[in-house]
Parts: structure tokens; C-alpha cells; sequence
């Protein structure tokens, strides 16, 4: 039986991952912060109706010995390294635990790899926010990187440690390049997950409005799902190399919403003002990628609508305020 281990387990990817691994008939370890194992009703929502098939592990990002430990511990076949403070909005605000965080802990996560399961082959979350101001659209593998946060840089430094894993010491180490990816798991402050739930709270009667901030970015928006399985089908390859992962359609915030306000038979322009509050000092104004490497290389595609994901996601947020039993997302 293979084993993977996965950091970020808590979160919308690592929820949807540790369930594809799973179905496979992988043993699935977890790396948690050590509140979560105190209040899992609350931290490990995402995780909960399969917590008891999952061995998970509390350790901290921001400590080698702890991160040590597990690797040591587990020696994993497959480690897929997701956990990072994600919010690129809060990035603004804390420079400096975001890049410690996502620099530091891809760092511990590569060495202590490297140094306790050598033959592990290793997946790191990188993102299109490298990308940023971008030089090229469609991006690809080989388009330059212009981050515009510190979220942004952090992901190009993990990304170059990880190429630097690889080829300094033979690791098989990856990264996705992945495009936003969103599900009804989706945390609340993301722009999607923040219209889904505001509209269906606008629609039975418990919000009147919806303050957002610029709604002309464009988006190259997909669904977890689908992309989770990208991730593991990068480390089943004979070679380890980067790729991009992205649906090639791009959609503007004001699209969203007003999908996702339509499907409730609502005009988003009655509910939906600008707050500058939700302007970042530097925003990423378009991102579009071009899959055509991973269609080739790994057989990976996409086939959603986007009207379909929007659509999917009111649904949820919908069926929960309404105090609907929870079916699983
Ligand atoms: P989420 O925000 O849903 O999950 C983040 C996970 O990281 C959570 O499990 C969280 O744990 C954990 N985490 C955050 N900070 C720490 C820390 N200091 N120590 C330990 N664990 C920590 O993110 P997603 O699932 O959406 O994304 C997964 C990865 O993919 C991230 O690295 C993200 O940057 C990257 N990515 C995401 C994209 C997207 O569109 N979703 C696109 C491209 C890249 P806890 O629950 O305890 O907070
Ligand atoms: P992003 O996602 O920054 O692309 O990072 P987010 O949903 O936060 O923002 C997308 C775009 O929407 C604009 N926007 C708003 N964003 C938020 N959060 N709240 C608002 O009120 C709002 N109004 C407009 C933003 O300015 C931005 O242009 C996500 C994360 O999952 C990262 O971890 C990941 O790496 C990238 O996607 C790819």
C-alpha cells in the first residue's frame, strides 16, 4: 500500500487530495497545527466525515525538528505539500508570516524530505500569483514570473527550492502551477466563496448587501476537484518537471457575480458596491494559463462550465443557510 503524507490537509485542496488518495487505496497521513486536533469540529470541517481513515499529525511549519520528526516518522511515498497562509489579501497585511511560513516551511518540508525519504516524490503547491503583472497571456510554463505580494514572491521562492531540490539533489520534485481552483469547500474570504454565501444570504433574507473590491480582475477560475487530481497524476510520471494547471477561459469578479445573483433570480448590480477596503495596494489584474503541456504530458483536462462551478457553489451555500441536512460537497 503506497503512502503519502500531506501538509495543508485541513484546507479546501488538501480535503478534496486526502479523499482521491483514499479511493486509490493510498494509507493517507496528515500534517495539522495542534489546535486543530483539539477542536475538530470546527478546524477539521473539511476533513471530518473521513477524519477516522486519516492518520494525522500535529507539527508546525515553522519547525524543522517538529516537521523532522513526521517525515521520520511516516516516510512517505508521495508528499504533497500544500499548507500556506493562501490569502493573498492578508499578505499585504503580514508580510512578513507569510513569507516565513511559505519560504521557511517549504524549506523544512524539502529537507527534512531529502534527508529521511529520499525516494519521496514531492508536490508543491505553487500558483499563477507568480506570475502577476503579467508578460505573456496565455501563461505558460515558460513565461516569465512578476509576482505583486509577498504572497506572490513566496510562491516563486518555494517554487525555485523546489527546482533547486531537484536538481541539485536528484529529488523528484514538482510544482503545479495552479490557476484558482474553487468548490463549496472554499474558504469564505475569497472572492467566490464571499459572492456565493453573500448572494444566498441576500436571497433568504439575512444580508442586504455586498461590499467587494475590484471587480474588473479576470480570473482563470476551475474547480478543486479536478485539480487535486493533476497533482497526483505530476508524481506518477517517469520524470518530475512543473507544469501549469488551468481551465484556458477567463471570467472578470463582475461575471461571477453576476452568475452566481442570476441563478437566484437577483441583478447583483441592486446589492453588490465597491469598498476600497477590499483594493489591494497592488493587484494581479488578469491571469489566463495554457494546460497544453499537461493535457500532452500527463492526459490531464478540464471539462466544467463555469456557469456550472458558479452554479454549484450558490447551491451549497443555499442548501446550508436554509438549514438543509449537509450533503457532502
Ligand atoms: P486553504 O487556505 O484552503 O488551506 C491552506 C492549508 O494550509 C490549511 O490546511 C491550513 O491549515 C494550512 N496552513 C496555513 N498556514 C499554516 C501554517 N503556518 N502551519 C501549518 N499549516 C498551515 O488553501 P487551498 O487548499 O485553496 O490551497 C492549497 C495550496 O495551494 C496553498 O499552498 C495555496 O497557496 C496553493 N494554491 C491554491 C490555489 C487555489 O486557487 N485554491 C491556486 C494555486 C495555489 P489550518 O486549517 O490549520 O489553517
Ligand atoms: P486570489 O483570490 O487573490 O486570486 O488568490 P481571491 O479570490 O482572494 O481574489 C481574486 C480577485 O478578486 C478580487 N476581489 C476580491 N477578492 C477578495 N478576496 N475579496 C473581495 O472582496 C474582492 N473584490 C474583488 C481580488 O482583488 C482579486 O483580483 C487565490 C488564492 O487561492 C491563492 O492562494 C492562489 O495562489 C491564487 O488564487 C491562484
Amino acid at each position: 500500500m503506497k503512502r503519502a503524507l500531506i501538509t495543508g490537509i485541513t484546507g479546501q485542496d488538501g480535503s478534496y487530495l486526502a479523499e482521491f488518495l483514499l479511493e486509490k487505496g493510498y494509507e493517507v497521513h496528515g500534517i495539522v497545527r495542534r489546535v486543530a486536533i483539539e477542536d475538530p469540529e470546527h478546524r477539521l470541517w473539511r476533513i471530518l466525515p473521513i477524519k477516522e481513515r486519516l492518520h494525522l499529525h500535529a507539527a508546525s511549519l515553522e519547525s524543522f525538528p517538529s516537521i523532522y520528526r513526521v517525515l521520520q516518522a511516516v516516510r512517505p511515498d508521495e508528499c504533497y505539500h500544500l499548507a500556506a497562509q493562501s490569502f493573498v489579501a492578508y499578505s499585504f497585511e503580514d508580510e512578513f508570516s507569510t513569507l516565513n511560513a511559505n519560504i521557511n516551511g517549504t524549506h523544512h518540508m524539502l529537507a527534512a524530505v531529502r534527508d529521511c525519504a529520499p525516494q519521496c516524490r514531492f508536490y508543491f503547491a505553487a500558483s499563477s500569483e507568480m506570475f502577476g503583472k503579467v508578460e505573456q497571456t496565455p501563461q505558460t510554463e515558460s513565461t516569465p514570473f512578476h509576482p505583486r505580494s509577498a504572497y506572490g514572491i513566496s510562491k516563486v521562492a518555494g517554487f525555485d527550492l523546489t527546482r533547486n531540490y531537484r536538481e541539485a539533489y536528484g529529488l523528484f520534485a514538482c510544482s503545479g502551477i495552479l490557476y484558482n481552483h474553487e468548490s463549496p469547500r472554499r474558504g469564505y474570504e475569497f472572492v467566490t466563496r464571499k459572492i456565493t454565501s453573500h448572494a444566498a444570504r441576500i436571497k433568504l433574507g439575512l444580508a442586504k448587501e455586498l461590499r467587494l473590491g475590484n471587480l474588473e480582475a479576470k480570473r482563470d477560475w476551475g474547480h478543486a476537484r479536478e485539480y487535486v487530481k493533476a497533482m497526483w497524476m505530476m508524481l506518477q510520471q517517469d520524470r518530475p518537471d512543473d507544469y501549469v494547471i488551468a481551465t484556458g477561459e477567463q471570467h472578470t469578479v463582475r461575471e461571477f457575480a453576476e452568475i452566481a445573483f442570476a441563478h437566484l433570480g437577483l441583478d447583483y448590480r441592486d446589492y453588490v458596491t465597491v469598498d476600497p477596503q477590499f483594493l489591494r495596494p497592488a493587484d494581479v489584474e488578469t491571469l489566463l494559463g495554457d494546460a497544453s503541456k499537461a493535457r500532452r504530458a500527463l492526459g490531464w483536462s478540464y471539462q466544467l462550465s463555469f456557469k456550472d462551478l458558479v452554479e454549484e457553489m450558490v447551491e451549497a451555500d443555499l442548501q446550508w443557510l436554509s438549514g438543509a441536512p449537509r450533503t457532502r460537497v
